[in-house]
């Protein structure tokens, strides 16, 4: 079994969209491994983000991801399930992502892009341990 981690960000909870991104990845054929409603505190984000450190945006990006609670999702599924989650997500900034993917469909903000997801086996190992250390 194969796992990712997937971060509902705070403006999908703010904006009820919750049920629709999940929805998204059950319809797809993916399943809940573990998930958590929690605010992402400074020292969280700061090693989920470790490599944006020092980018023009990260300021930003720390403050935004910990405004209110956030859905925290090990998602599992075939080999590389991280690889499937970032094609139903779309490119990074919303207005360049696709109909028919999350941030397509959902979204207009770069910075409020609604999800995460791992974008590669080693950075979904990496950050489920952040996260849900306890899944092994
Ligand atoms: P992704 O979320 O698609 O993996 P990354 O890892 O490049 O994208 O960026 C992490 C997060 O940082 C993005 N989801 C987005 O919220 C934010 N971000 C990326 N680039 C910018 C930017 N130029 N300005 C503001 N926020 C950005």
């Amino acid at each position: 079994m194969n796992r990712t981690l997937v971060i509902c960000k705070p403006d999908a909870v703010e904006r009820g969209l919750v049920g629709e991104i999940v929805g998204r990845l059950e319809r797809k054929g993916l399943r809940l491994a573990a998930g958590s409603l929690r605010v992402i505190d400074e020292q969280t984000a700061a090693r989920h983000y470790e490599e944006h450190v020092g980018k023009a945006f990260y300021g930003e990006l720390v403050s935004f991801i910990g405004r209110s609670p956030s859905l925290v999702l090990a998602v599992e599924g075939p080999e590389d399930t991280w690889r499937i989650v970032r094609t139903l997500m779309g490119p990074t900034n919303p207005a360049e992502a696709p109909p028919g993917t999350i941030r397509g469909d959902l979204g207009t903000d770069l910075a409020e892009n609604l999800i995460h997801g791992s974008d590669s086996a080693e950075s979904a190992a990496r950050e489920l341990a952040i996260f849900f250390p306890e899944l092994r």
